[in-house]
């Protein structure tokens, strides 16, 4: 495959044997093509990816309105987890602790002489200033290198203060990227709060969202719309969520999960422990909302519960109609490359697809196999040195609250209907000669900019500006720059009218750069002797 090709054989002999087999071009689809994920950066290359605490802290844990935590560790690692990734919270009581950034503040005589007293410190203010019922700890690498007992100080804060404590040693350098901050995070929380609630079963149509954040307000408008059909949400993992709904995160009937990368964990180890099912769903892109809206429905088989779910969707699509097709036609025949952390850019080939745009680029930065070829290849997957570094808990029947919601039978015929349990990956709905890559890089991104020329670039900040310079369409798949939400019915027109502003906006046309006026370098010809 001719781009392909392109790009790899820039490479020298070592870093093209890493990169040939992150690097893919969809033949003969829908393709099974295999794709080399989760592994070691190649050492020197700029790729984008982050670490583990912020995977763990920044990520899965971050969005929890009312749990204080704390960043152990130098200021700098709280200071860029703070607000940057947007996750929304509605305060409750009136405070939402999203607005603050909890810190040790690690110094250098710390580091030479242990964080613990301080750590301990923080805990004691954080508790004073805003009486939390859950403080978190999470470490940053310093605090792993020097040692530092922060679940003995867990314990301690639990006893001194009678608080729930828990401690994440997320070590920046822990596993390869993000994504091994949400197996600890993942592990925590399944360990010591879902579950310790004590609420009464919860309705007959009640979820969990696992693996939705409120980037941009996400969550609000799919609760909205879960509502209008008549579900209860038990909890949401983690957007807009909190400590005092995922204790009772165990009484619901059904997991839908929306970021299989982040959450599958705690999905699994849910059916382990409870027995409560989960299906995959992506309430991005209207024809994926309709579609997860009415497998949500098949698995309840309720027939009051399916007309309400079809008058619901037909309500939301006839008040949008108008605003699909005006922007459907802004937007019709365009190509786009997008290039998020491990789910966004397979759920927003669907949106996109919408509104006519093909997706002909597309990656992740830390995905692994299964989120590009399905589950199916889950038993073929080698785990290595930096996956078993990560515990891997195992889960026994509860004994008070393991319940049957669907028979075994029943089970088995859902199957064939609804991505119960199953995720098909993002490669099959990918087109021939479309191209994915794993773990891309600053020199690819350009590359893939000259060869494809697509009209739009999504990805982060880290490439955001050099894409715009580049005359590219350029949006934050992450933060959503400071637009949303996106998810759900309203979040596609909201979608769509930002990516066609960016497209049809003249403001370009009216600036002229200064090197078109004015040299970047004034010089001087002259002969040697003069
Ligand atoms: Fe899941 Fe996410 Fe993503 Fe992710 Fe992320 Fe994010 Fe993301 Mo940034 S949990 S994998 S670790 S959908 S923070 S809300 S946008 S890279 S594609
Ligand atoms: C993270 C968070 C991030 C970064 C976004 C970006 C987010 O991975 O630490 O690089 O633009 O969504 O805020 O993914």
């Amino acid at each position: 495959m001719e781009e392909r090709t392109r790009i790899l054989d820039q490479y020298g002999a070592r870093v093209y044997k890493n990169r040939k087999e992150h690097v893919v071009q969809v033949e003969n689809a829908p393709s099974n093509q295999s794709i080399a994920a989760n592994s070691r950066s190649v050492p020197g290359i700029m790729t984008n990816r982050g670490c583990c605490y912020a995977g763990c802290k920044g990520v899965v844990l971050g969005p929890l309105k009312d749990v204080a935590i704390i960043t152990h560790g130098p200021i700098g690692c709280g200071f860029y987890s703070w607000g940057t990734r947007r996750n929304k919270a509605t305060p409750v009581d009136g405070r939402n602790f999203l607005e603050y950034c909890l810190s040790t503040d690690l110094q250098e005589p710390d580091i030479v002489f242990g964080g613990e007293k301080k750590l301990k410190q923080a805990i004691r203010e954080a508790v004073g200033i805003f009486h939390p019922k859950c403080v978190m700890i999470c470490s940053t690498c310093p605090v792993g290198l020097i040692g530092d007992d922060i679940q003995a100080v867990a314990d301690w804060a639990q006893q001194e203060f009678s608080i729930k404590c828990l401690a994440f040693s997320c070590e920046g350098y822990k596993g390869v990227s993000q994504s091994a901050g949400h197996h600890i995070a993942n592990n925590g929380l399944m360990k010591y709060i879902v579950g310790s609630g004590d609420a009464p079963p919860a309705k007959r149509f009640s979820v969990n969202i696992l693996g939705e954040y409120n980037i941009g307000g996400d969550e609000w408008e799919i609760a909205r719309i879960l509502k209008r059909i008549g579900y209860d949400i038990v909890a949401t993992f983690t957007g807009n969520g909190s400590y005092e709904t995922m204790k009772n995160a165990h009484t619901a009937s059904l997991n839908l999960v929306q970021c299989h990368r982040s959450i599958n964990y705690i999905a699994e180890m849910m059916k382990d422990k409870y027995n409560i099912d989960w299906i995959k769903i992506n309430f991005i892109g209207l024809g994926a909302v309709c579609k997860s809206l009415r497998d949500m429905a098949k698995y309840f088989g309720d027939p009051d519960l399916t007309a309400r779910t079809e008058a619901v969707i037909a309500d939301e699509l006839s008040e949008i109609q108008d605003d699909i097709d005006y922007y459907r036609e802004k937007l019709k025949g365009k190509t786009a490359g997008i290039f998020v952390g491990g789910s966004r850019s397979h759920h927003y080939q669907n949106l996109l697809a919408d509104f006519g745009v093909h997706t002909v680029i597309a990656g992740y930065e830390f995905a692994h196999r299964d989120d590009y070829e399905g589950r199916g290849i889950l038993p073929n997957i080698k785990e290595d040195a930096d996956s078993k570094n990560i515990e891997q808990l195992h889960m026994q029947p509860d004994e008070k609250h393991y319940r049957m919601i669907v028979s075994k039978e029943r089970f088995e015929d859902l199957k064939q209907e609804i991505p119960l349990a199953d995720y098909g990956g993002m490669i099959h709905e990918m087109n021939d000669g479309n191209m994915v890559i794993d773990d891309f890089n600053h020199f690819e991104t350009l590359e893939l900019l000259r060869l494809f020329k697509p009209d739009f670039f999504f990805s982060g900040i880290k490439d955001k500006y050099i894409l715009q310079k580049a005359g590219v369409v350029s949006r934050q798949m992450h933060s959503y720059d400071y637009s949303g939400p996106y998810a759900g019915f309203r979040g596609a027109v909201n979608f769509a009218r930002d990516i066609s502003m960016g497209l049809n906006v003249p403001v370009w046309g009216y600036v002229t750069p200064p090197w078109k006026t004015e040299p970047t370098l004034t010089g001087r010809l002259t002969h040697p002797e003069e």
